[in-house]
């Protein structure tokens, strides 16, 4: 089964990341991942980091004459930052942040410098998984299997673009500060302001997944739904308080029918659906259907304007200390979710196809095409 392992701080030497399970035969490149993390770091509101990183992966095992051999991928991705932080001397943080991991980090693991907290619980390690996820895009790409990311809110500005024009569109989107087709002036605006109050602003992202055959996860068991799987993993990423699938909560004032995707077939398309309220998965499992989820961002929670604390040791009440930081990270959380995602959806696709080799993976992908399609 799919599965990894990262590791390493904020301003430590690396990031360090496992990935066990893969197919051999996989063509993957660094320059293929350092794209994904390209996407990741852009986006109008982040802070005076992302002038410091230019991420790059250093693939360290797995991968012979650019292609995967079946053993776990190890790769590597420098702290740029690592230099100015490594002789520093800190000084010791002791009131939280709210909203940061920092008080109840401090208090589970009986630390005295709340720093030991902040370096691991930060933002920073989503780099990694950024990293994962490009690889499952990259296998999941050869079975026509494609994500896509983007920004549906940024703190009071909405963004109602249907789904048809994001992806008919997507390279505007890929090109955008704020990861949208519109209002992108009004999103900016509303970083800028948030920035002038020396506050912070969160935002909803959506993904969309393209090309899922039907039937990647289970009904069978609580812990092999897909849906679950995936939010599971979104409601990891830092800051996301919240994820919906398809038409999630509004589908709570609905009646049945006005809520379930009626099914129809014909030659061309074989099974099909009119509407897509449900985010293409019924029963924890795909129904052949784009899936479609939202995650809610919440405001970033350092901030430049101190909230009221207490210090962990002499319980005076005081501010919480000011540390720099992104003002609005919405449109990365957009590409991490995406990558989040995309190795959700590749550990069901190998539970399904197979996980040795890429050949055997296409051979059984294509014989199943079979029984829900006139494809011969
Ligand atoms: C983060 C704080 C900021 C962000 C960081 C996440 O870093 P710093 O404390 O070094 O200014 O820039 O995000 C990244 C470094 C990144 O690569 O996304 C936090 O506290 O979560």
């Amino acid at each position: 089964m799919l599965r990894y392992l990262t590791a390493g701080e904020s301003h430590g030497e690396a990031l360090v990341a496992i990935l066990e399970g893969l197919p051999a035969g996989l063509l993957i490149s660094e320059d293929y991942i350092n794209f994904h993390l390209e996407r990741r770091q852009k986006g109008y509101g982040r802070g005076a980091r992302m002038q410091i990183e230019k991420d790059t992966v250093r693939i360290l095992s797995g991968v012979r004459k650019g292609l995967t051999t079946g053993s776990p991928l190890s790769f590597l991705i420098e702290n740029k930052d690592w230099e100015n932080w490594k002789d520093k001397e800190t000084p010791v943080l002791s009131v939280p942040r709210p909203g940061h991991a920092d008080f109840s980090g401090i208090i589970k693991y009986g630390l005295k410098d709340i720093r030991d907290v902040l370096e691991r619980a930060s933002a920073r390690e989503t780099a990694a998984r950024t990293a994962i996820g490009a690889v499952c895009q990259k296998l999941l790409s050869d079975f026509n299997i494609k994500f896509y990311s983007h920004v549906r809110r940024i703190g009071p500005v909405e963004i109602s673009t249907p789904i048809d024009e994001i992806i008919n569109n997507y390279e505007k989107i890929e090109q955008s500060e704020v990861r949208t087709l519109e209002k992108e002036d009004e999103c900016k605006k509303a970083i800028d302001s948030a920035l002038k109050d020396k506050d912070s602003l969160g935002g909803i992202i959506e993904v969309i997944i393209t090309g899922c055959p039907p039937g990647l996860g289970s009904y069978v068991h609580w812990d092999r739904k897909l849906d679950a799987n995936i939010a599971k993993s979104i409601i990891s990423v830092q800051s996301v308080k919240a994820i919906e699938f398809g038409d999630g909560f509004s589908l709570s004032s609905k009646r049945g029918s006005e809520t379930h995707d009626e099914i129809f077939y014909n030659k061309e398309k074989g099974f099909f659906r009119k509407t897509n309220r449900a985010g293409g998965i019924e029963g924890g499992m795909t129904n052949g259907e784009p899936v479609i989820f939202r995650a809610c961002i919440k405001p970033i929670p350092t901030l430049l304007k101190p909230l009221k604390s207490v210090d962990i040791f002499s319980k005076e009440a005081k501010e919480s200390f000011k540390e720099r930081s992104d003002i609005c990270a919405v449109p990365s959380a957009a590409v991490i979710c995406e990558n989040v995602a995309a190795f959700e959806i590749c550990r069901e696709f190998l539970i399904s196809f197979g996980s040795d080799s890429l050949e055997k993976i296409k051979f059984r992908f294509n014989n199943q095409k079979k029984l829900y399609t006139d494809e011969k």
